[in-house]
């Protein structure tokens, strides 16, 4: 992407739709699709995840569509994230995670379907965990790295709104992981902590 170019760009007043119940956006510039495929490492259990592919195949874990905003200071990007349902092992389906490019950033998410959890971690270890269901807005502060985790049968979809120049570091998740997972435990979600926590990049 050619940033000056995009910098200059002039945008004008729009609107958009989405399907509440799909979260498929009306007129998306970009869908992003993540498959178990790329993604095993993430899992706690990444020998469940292998078993799971070798089983049943691929399967798509979340997915985003956006419109495409210039990535400066003072525009707000937004998108709907659709988390599926499911489950590796014990732990539930949920998105990559990553902390913004630029930590000093904020993000609102309003859950339009289904039901789950977005986890927050600061890189010191502080973390919340707020419930996401229709209806319920979540704010995750500025320096939290953030995951949405689906813990229902139907697809968790959200509106995420962020600053324009935010940006995605996803590579200390990818490494290190989040300190804490949720995982069914009787039925029921519970938040545990992750048994490869520091050390996800292992094999
Ligand atoms: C972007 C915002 C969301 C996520 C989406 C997918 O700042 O938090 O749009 O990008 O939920 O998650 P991830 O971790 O793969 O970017
Ligand atoms: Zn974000």
């Amino acid at each position: 992407m050619n940033l000056e170019i995009e910098n200059n760009t002039i945008v004008k007043p729009f609107s958009v739709g989405w399907a509440q119940t799909d979260g498929i956006m009306d007129d998306p510039d970009n869908h992003v699709e993540r498959y178990l495929s790329k993604l095993t490492n993430m899992f706690a259990d990444s020998d469940a995840a292998a078993a799971y592919l070798e089983e049943k195949g691929d399967v798509l874990l979340y997915e985003v569509y956006e419109k495409s905003i210039p990535r400066r200071d003072g525009e707000l990007q937004f998108c709907t994230s659709i988390t599926h349902p499911g489950k590796i092992g014990n732990e539930y389906f949920m998105t990559k995670g990553h902390f913004h490019a630029r930590r000093d950033t904020a993000e609102v998410y309003y859950c339009l379907n289904g039901s789950g959890f977005m986890l927050m971690e600061k890189e010191n270890g502080e973390h919340g965990l707020e419930k996401m269901y229709p209806g319920r807005a979540v704010y995750v502060p500025a320096y939290y790295a953030h995951r949405s985790i689906c813990t229902g049968n139907v697809p968790l979809i959200s509106l995420a709104v962020y600053p324009g120049d935010a940006g995605h570091d996803y590579g200390s998740i990818e490494s290190g992981g989040f300190k804490h997972i949720v995982v069914e435990k009787n039925g029921k979600p519970e938040v545990i902590e992750n048994p490869r926590y520091g050390r996800m990049a292992d094999n």
